[in-house]
């Protein structure tokens, strides 16, 4: 891949910002350390064991879906309140959540994903604000053959599905890729016998549904012992004035009075 929308593990949010801005899609390279990397892909190892393949072309019939990820392991607490990663959803969305964590290992011979945008789930017309922020974490190398996404650079901001080849988004293992919902993108071909590993924390505005309902995905005596903003970002917070209430109450309340 070139190198214009890569940055350091240094890199700041107004640089993430600001290449996200013009290119799609901004790579940080090797954020974390390959013994994190290791720890990780440890901890998913039993996890992927215990999941089926896809159901269909868009899950791919020979790639693993980590779906309730926060329901299933304490791997990514802290990932998903990383303070570049909040420091770029705060700039780009202001109020959001999380919206469709999920590992996703793309087993050998599986064909390309179906390019798509990540918010096109919605109805809401082009064009439009940024609705999904997503983050792609690489836990091995990804690479054109291994089934690295696929994006078409500048193709963000309510453009009509492009035409032509789209470029591998090839990264070192440990880095992460951040591209807003309107990016069209999707999984790369496998063509290795090594399945690929990847893990997406999206996040979405805090008044549209989130992908995947967090508060059942993640049993409540679980949820009660997270850190406060992850549980804000896994539903238990309000879009202002109320969206979202309990009970007219702000929904932290439901876990503070669990016996
Ligand atoms: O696995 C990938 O590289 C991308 C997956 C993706 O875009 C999706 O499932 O929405």
């Amino acid at each position: 891949m070139g190198s214009t929308a890569c940055l350091d593990r240094d890199a700041t949010v107004d640089e993430v910002v600001e290449v996200m801005d013009e290119h799609g899609y901004a790579v940080v390279e090797r954020y974390l350390d390959a013994d994190r990397v290791a720890a990780i892909v440890a901890d998913l190892e039993p996890i992927l064991a215990a999941t089926p393949t896809g159901r269909n072309d868009f899950e791919g019939f020979g790639t693993k879906r980590i779906y309730a990820l926060f329901g299933k392991t304490r791997a990514f607490d802290d990932l998903a309140v990383d303070p570049l990663l909040l420091g770029v959803l705060d700039q780009v969305l202001g109020h959001y959540q999380l919206s469709a964590p999920t590992g996703i290992q793309i087993g050998p011979g599986e064909p390309e994903q179906p390019l798509h945008r990540d918010d096109q789930i919605y109805p809401i017309p082009d064009p439009h604000p940024e609705l999904v922020v997503n983050t792609m974490w690489a836990f091995c190398d990804f690479t054109v053959d291994n089934g690295a996404t696929r994006l078409f650079p500048g193709s963000h901001g309510g453009q009509p599905k492009p035409e032509g080849e789209a470029i591998a988004a090839e990264m070192p293992a440990g880095s992460v890729m951040f591209y807003p919902g309107s990016l069209w993108h999707g999984g790369g071909a496998n063509h290795t016998d090594v399945p690929r590993l990847g893990v997406i924390l999206e996040y979405v505005v805090a008044w549209l549904r989130a992908q995947e309902t967090h508060l059942l995905a993640v049993p409540q005596e679980v949820a009660a012992t997270l850190p406060e903003r992850l549980q804000e970002l896994l539903g238990y917070n309000i879009y202002p004035p109320f969206v979202g209430y309990v009970d007219g109450r702000h929904p932290r309340r439901v876990l503070e009075s669990r016996p």
